[in-house]
């Protein structure tokens, strides 16, 4: 292609879309980037660049923006999380499922390229939990998961059979600053900066141990970028681990004290979030992510902690 993708961003203003959009306008222009959700936008997000209103359960109403703005690549961030899903596993199997059947389709219909993300919570319980490899056993127990690896394998058999050019990547938790999470396992990790500078304490909703994989967003977008750029031939599978750094709450808290204040208390209150945490891995390996189109986090846990601290700071100061 000589001139730059039109991309469509479904679900732009949750934790990674608001970022992605920017980093997506900031390389393509402006106009070539379509931001869609169902919520309304802030007037100043609206302001950089095309919005639309595009429900994902609405086969018809996705093609027509397609159509209307001659997209080329999909980027499919609507989804309802793993916390949020245990909460309403009909909405998320509607959602998780419905939804991305219905960009598949669109890619399928139409030529488009389509990054949709997976997820660490796309392994199990019976998953080995460290250094955990691309190919392994995969049986979730939560709707989140179950869904995702149906997104996996049948993204892979869209590629297989209709020539869909689909790829996907499992996230570890996303910490970021200027963007809040929502609904996921992995929230403590972001909750507990606000905490720390607003009430100098926190209680945390998984246990002291909990050691789950991270990345900073930042990390998360350059590698997004990687995976949605990389040409085609580059590509030995379709769906990537990609891993950053691991921490626990307990350790994160020492960082925190170390970094922010000696007094800050941490109490742990573990709720049904732990259950699912219990059934993710400790380390994900992804050489293949590293090998095949440059994956390469900077932000390990003191990087981001130092990073949270600085941006979030002004707020409570
Ligand atoms: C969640 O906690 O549900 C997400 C994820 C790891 O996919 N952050």
């Amino acid at each position: 292609m000589t001139r730059a993708p039109r991309v469509l961003v479904t679900g732009s203003l949750g934790q990674l879309g608001t970022t992605m959009v920017d980093t997506l306008r900031a390389k393509f222009g402006n106009e070539n980037v379509v931001a869609s959700d169902i919520k309304k936008p802030a007037p100043e997000k609206r302001a950089t660049g095309p919005f639309v209103y595009a429900d994902v359960l609405n086969y018809r109403a996705l093609e027509q923006v397609v159509v209307d703005y001659g997209i080329d690549w999909v980027v499919h961030f609507s989804a309802v999380l793993s916390a949020a899903g245990e909460r309403n596993p009909a909405l998320a199997l509607n959602v998780n499922v419905n939804g991305f059947q219905n960009v598949l389709e669109l890619a399928k219909n139409h030529g488009l390229r389509l990054l949709s993300p997976s997820t660490m919570g796309a392994f199990g319980p019976t998953t080995p939990k460290d250094a955990t490899p691309d190919l392994t056993i995969m049986r979730p127990n939560t709707i989140y998961g179950i869904s995702k690896v149906h997104m996996e394998l049948l993204g892979e058999y869209y590629t297989e059979k209709y020539g869909v050019d689909f790829r996907s990547l499992r996230y570890p938790g996303i910490i970021s600053a200027d963007s809040p999470p929502g609904g996921g396992t992995t929230d403590y990790a972001v909750d507990i900066f606000h905490a720390a500078l607003k009430d100098n304490r926190y209680a945390c909703f998984l246990k002291h141990d909990t050691r789950l994989p991270m990345a900073y967003i930042d990390d998360c977008i350059v590698g997004t970028m990687q995976l949605l750029e990389a040409p085609q031939e580059a590509l030995t599978q379709r769906v990537y681990n990609v891993h950053a750094c691991a921490f626990s709450p307990e350790e994160l808290a020492a960082e925190i004290r170390h970094m922010h204040s000696s007094d800050f208390a941490i109490e742990y209150r573990p709720d049904f979030r732990q259950a699912i945490a219990d059934t993710w891995p400790r380390t994900m390996a992804d050489t293949a992510a590293r090998d095949d189109w440059g994956w390469n986090p900077i932000f390990g846990t003191t990087d981001i902690v130092r990073t949270m601290l600085d941006k979030l700071g002004p707020t409570y100061a």
